[in-house]
């Protein structure tokens, strides 16, 4: 469906392009004019809600029995690697490629999507609308949308008492989670489910909840690390920025590169498709009609472990540990020690390999790209470059390892240290702020498309042995 109305320019039609999808490709959205309700998200998804809900019917109803591979008992046994079985609509992993949102790859999104500046780094907010619609949003499609998340993001005063009631050297996870698990009692979900909403009607509080929970999580993140680490000091949102820039800002950090910083980095860790410890968390605990503050809560709780979110922590801190034994100027011989050592003690070396990527995450290249333009010099980003050789041969070399190339946390630190952000045990908080944006754009859809209740079968290994016995 394609709407067509007056007085608007080219260009803005332009850049309402849709995304194309592969399989979509004769029912892609070429142009569009704008008009008030062209601005507003919630307008926009109603519109595109019915014809998911009929193109999910018809491929239920069609190709419901359609087979998708075997499961063999190295899946079952090795945490469902390489198992089919989410649907996911925001993005998708291609184990060589990497992430597209909606189709598009990140470059793509640097490109395409609107930015602060001429040529500047895109928006979170426009990777919100792109996830939410699967298109493009105009300039004037992101103003809107970070104007109204900057009118939803007070945060009740009881927040800020919940958290004060933790150690304030409580891991900033905990103290996160614990904020948002506080937000929780203003879920307009759960008011209108004990009023006996229709199913049908869903979407549209979790919606509410979805777009409040994203505009507040910066609020109390940045009120976690003020807490921690400048004496409660807090800084308030200012209202002529945008979402990434205020996330910097409310930190305390406001040169314009940070600001640059902060907005690609919520775009980049924003989605993984939806296999990922966080954002299946967050979609299995959503399946039994949590609302949003709950299933985001449990996800952040899954992204605080150390084989997840916590690595971007354990990188810097594993660099940091390198540097006060060796300098910053370590050989490549002395990295290779140090590598072993790590290895040799049982330990995995973070930031690097991957549970579906097989080659080098293109979230850490678009990283090293802006640490060339910005920070080329940085003596911790040539110690990164350096990690970079050094470490794959390494793990090729243990001979188990399936992919040895780093991930996005391998360069993240480094790129927040050199602006200043230097508490490493912090990191994994950014992360969550920016996975909010992911899980809460498919549990909207989640609703709207009426996924069920998630329970997969769980068997023995009795049972597995009795079936193998049986098969052979
Ligand atoms: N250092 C040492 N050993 C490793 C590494 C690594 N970076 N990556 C994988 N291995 C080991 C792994 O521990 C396993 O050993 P074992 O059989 O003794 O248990 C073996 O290699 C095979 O693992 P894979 O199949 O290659 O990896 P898997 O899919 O199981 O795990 C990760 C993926 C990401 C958990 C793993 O690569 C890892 O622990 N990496 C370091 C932590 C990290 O950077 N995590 C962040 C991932 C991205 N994120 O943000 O979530
Ligand atoms: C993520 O961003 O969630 C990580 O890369 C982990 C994953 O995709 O499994």
């Amino acid at each position: 469906m394609v709407f067509f109305r007056g007085g608007v320019s080219l260009i803005s039609k332009l850049r309402s392009r849709t995304v194309q999808q592969p399989s979509l490709r004769d029912s892609v959205r070429w142009l569009q004019y704008q008009t008030s309700s062209d601005l507003d998200l919630q307008s926009q998804l109603k519109e595109l809600i019915p014809e998911q809900q009929e193109r999910l019917k018809k491929l239920k109803s069609e190709h419901g029995k359609v087979q998708l591979g075997n499961i063999t008992v190295d899946m079952v046994l090795g945490g469902m690697r390489g198992m089919t079985g989410l649907l996911w609509e925001t993005s998708l992993l291609d184990p060589d490629e990497g992430i597209r949102f909606r189709g598009l790859s990140i470059p793509e999104c640097q490109k395409l999507l609107p930015a602060a500046k001429p040529g500047g780094e895109p928006l979170p907010e426009g990777l919100l609308w792109l996830l939410l619609t699967g298109k493009v949003p105009t300039t004037e499609q992101v103003d809107s949308l970070s104007k109204e998340l900057r009118s939803r993001a007070t945060v009740p005063d009881h927040v800020y008492k919940t958290i004060n009631a933790l150690p304030v050297n409580a891991h900033p996870m905990t103290q996160f989670a614990t904020g948002v698990m506080a937000l929780q009692v203003q879920s307009e979900f759960q008011k209108a489910y004990e009023k006996g909403i229709h199913k049908s009607k869903y979407w549209e509080t979790t919606y509410e909840d979805s777009l409040s929970l994203i505009a507040q999580v910066p609020v109390v993140a940045s009120y976690v690390y003020r807490r921690m680490y400048k004496n409660g000091q807090v800084i308030p949102m200012d209202d002529s920025l945008d979402y990434g820039g205020n996330f910097a800002h409310m930190l305390g950090f406001d040169i314009p590169d940070m600001l640059e910083l902060m907005r690609l980095y919520v775009t980049i860790h924003s989605d993984h498709e939806g296999g990922n410890v966080s954002a299946h968390t967050g979609h299995l605990v959503a399946s039994a009609l949590s609302d949003p503050y709950l299933s985001f809560a449990a996800a952040l709780n899954g992204l605080a472990g150390p084989l997840h979110g916590l690595a971007n922590q354990e990188v810097l801190l594993w660099i940091k540990s390198v540097v006060e034994e060796c300098g910053e100027n370590v050989s490549k011989e002395n990295l290779k020690d140090h590598i072993w050592k790590t290895l040799n003690s049982g330990k995995v070396v973070p930031g690097f390999g991957h549970g579906v990527l097989r080659k080098t995450d293109p979230r850490y290249t678009c990283q090293r790209e802006f640490a060339l333009k910005h920070l080329p010099e940085d003596p911790l980003f040539k110690l990164v470059s350096n990690l970079y050789e050094v470490v794959p041969p390494i793990l090729l070399e243990l001979g188990k390892v399936k992919n040895p190339w780093p991930n996005v946390d391998a360069h993240s630190g480094v790129l927040l240290n050199h602006y200043g952000l230097t508490e490493a045990r912090y990191y994994t908080v950014l992360f969550g702020v920016s996975r909010a944006i992911g899980i809460c754009s498919q549990l909207i859809w989640d609703r709207a498309l009426g996924l069920p209740l998630e329970r997969p079968k769980s068997v023995t290994m009795e049972w597995l042995e009795n079936y193998c016995k049986k098969a052979a």
